[in-house]
């Protein structure tokens, strides 16, 4: 895709996000590889259960499906949908989602990457009329494509791309009854007034859907553009539900008004509330700095007026001044299309860039790091804990047949002495009798007995001799068992240390 530059220095990348998310894609991937090895491995060992391989499944659907999600929230016109062009697309060459003056995006708007999808570029739009359907959710609807419109795009014509993202800013005018019907006005609050027409303009679609191959989304990156106040208002469903998902809010404001009545207002209903619940990745962004850039003042007077703006934000909104950062997407998107590190610098977009991925991998992170550690290490320390237990089993029996085995010895070589001293007193017997009566004489009924008695005692000891291999090839078994079991603890707990370092590991540079 040609760039729209005459400088002719290449357009700014975004770098720093290319390569953060493409480190916790990797860092996702080690994860899922170990997590396969154990699979492998304990199926081999016939170590594994039905519940361990849904866990196993399940984690690494969690991984799979893993979205970092970024929410631009404001009452209109504050460059919201400015600032997404800046931070993830100036390497178009040119402005690809429509920001003009006024109200511009009239539907919440998702951007990402359809990897399943047959033709993953594309805008689908759900028509505003899908209302009247008012049991049907958004989730409900996104599974039916009947419902929405689809246009394919062409990533390779960045225009033709934010031709047809131009139609989020598309209105229709509809008489009152009909805006009525469809839950977009009511008379009550705006009662219609005399000499004005029946009609009102309202937003021609419900919701869009984007999905374009582009490098940032391509590894998982969800962006959310929401329409100024109002549009918030008519669908409270869907920015609920993005806000309450996203890993990172965005609350723009513009830096020459500072918070607004409105703004407060929306700050209020859709933002602090759920600051509670968030720990970390909401951010205030006090845009259109350049407005206070001013050639007639100096430097020093001009970053005094930025910071008081800055920490006037922070007291009003009662967020730390960490929180707030100012910046000018206009700059931004300039500095990058022309390549110009100087303004990009001070259009405050790096900062920013930065401490969002920092925020929002880390609270992805902990998402995963709390689901495998829930899910697998708990698994691995049960497998562990049952492989130790019989191992504990194999040694105890070993033990006593060694024992018992040490006995038998004694025990065998005792008899055997004494059937040796047995067997030489009958033959000196036989002898002797034998020298006192003629030597062919058939044996008398007591020899008899006594050969009898010596062939039984004979049987016996045998007996007690097999016995004793039995005995030995058992606790040859059992050594063997011991061997097998002490190399599985061994390859459990290598992949167990593998796991939880992994889990530890730092993702990227912005980790450190
Ligand atoms: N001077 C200046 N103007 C800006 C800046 N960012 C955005 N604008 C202008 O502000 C106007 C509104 O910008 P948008 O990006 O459409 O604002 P938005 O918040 O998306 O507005 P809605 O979609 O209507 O909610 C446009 O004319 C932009 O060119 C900035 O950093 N500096
Ligand atoms: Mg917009």
């Amino acid at each position: 895709m040609k760039p729209v530059n005459n400088s002719g220095s290449p357009p700014i990348q975004s770098p720093l996000l290319e390569r953060e998310l493409q480190a916790y894609s990797e860092w996702k991937h080690t994860l899922t590889n170990i997590m396969e090895e154990y699979r492998v491995w304990a199926r081999r060992h016939g170590l594994s259960s039905d519940e361990d391989e849904q866990r196993i499944d399940a984690c690494q659907r969690a991984l799979d499906s893993d979205r970092l999600t970024i929410a631009f929230v404001s009452g209109f016109s504050r460059g919201k949908t400015e600032l997404i062009n800046a931070m993830f697309f100036a390497s178009y060459g040119r402005r690809l989602l429509p920001s003009t003056a006024g109200c511009t995006t009239m539907c919440p708007t998702e951007l990402f990457y359809d990897q399943k999808a047959e033709q993953p570029a594309y805008i689908k739009l759900l028509p505003v009329e899908t209302r009247l359907q008012r049991t049907t959710s958004l989730d409900q609807l996104k599974q039916n494509p009947a419902s929405w419109v689809t246009c394919t795009l062409n990533p390779s014509s960045a225009d033709q791309v934010a031709n047809c993202f131009q139609q989020v800013t598309q209105t229709r005018r509809v008489r009152l009854e009909e805006a009525e019907l469809l839950g977009l006005y009511d008379p009550e609050q705006e009662p219609p007034r005399k000499g004005q027409p029946a009609t009102i303009e309202i937003p021609k679609w419900r919701h869009a859907l984007i999905s374009l191959p582009h490098p940032l989304l391509k590894q998982g990156l969800t962006i959310i553009d929401t329409p100024g106040l109002s549009g918030l208002g008519h669908e409270p469903e869907i920015p609920l539900n993005m806000l309450s998902s996203a890993q990172a809010i965005l609350f723009v404001l513009a830096a020459d008004t500072g918070v607004t009545r409105s703004d407060m207002a929306l700050w209020q209903n859709w933002i602090e509330g759920s600051m509670h619940a968030r720990r970390r990745g909401l951010m205030v962004i006090l845009n259109k700095m350049d407005m206070l850039w001013d050639e007639l003042q100096d430097d020093t007077t001009i970053s005094a007026s930025i910071e008081k703006q800055c920490n006037d934000t922070a007291t009003i909104l009662d967020l730390p001044r960490g929180n707030i950062f100012p910046v000018s997407a206009r700059k931004g998107l300039l500095s990058k299309i022309q390549g110009d590190k100087e303004l990009l610098q001070e259009c405050g977009l790096l900062r920013l860039e930065k401490h969002l991925f920092r925020e929002i991998q880390a609270s992805c992170r902990e998402a995963i790091q709390n689901t495998i550690t829930v899910e697998i290490s708990h698994m691995l320390e049960g497998t562990i804990g049952g492989v130790a237990s019989r191992h504990q089993g194999i040694l105890a029996q070993l033990s006593s047949l060694q024992e018992l085995s040490g006995k038998s010895a004694e025990v065998i070589e005792h008899l055997i002495q004494k059937n040796q001293r047995e067997e030489a007193d009958y033959i000196q017997e036989i002898h002797s009798f034998q020298a006192g009566h003629q030597a062919q004489e058939p044996p008398t009924l007591q020899v008899r007995e006594q050969r009898e008695q010596m062939r039984s005692r004979l049987q016996k000891l045998e007996k007690i001799s097999s016995s004793r291999n039995t005995l030995e090839t058992r606790i040859t078994e059992l050594q063997q068992q011991d061997r097998a079991t002490r190399q599985q603890l061994s390859t459990l707990r290598s992949i167990s240390t593998a796991l939880h370092q992994q889990i530890q590991q730092p993702t990227g540079n912005s980790a450190s």
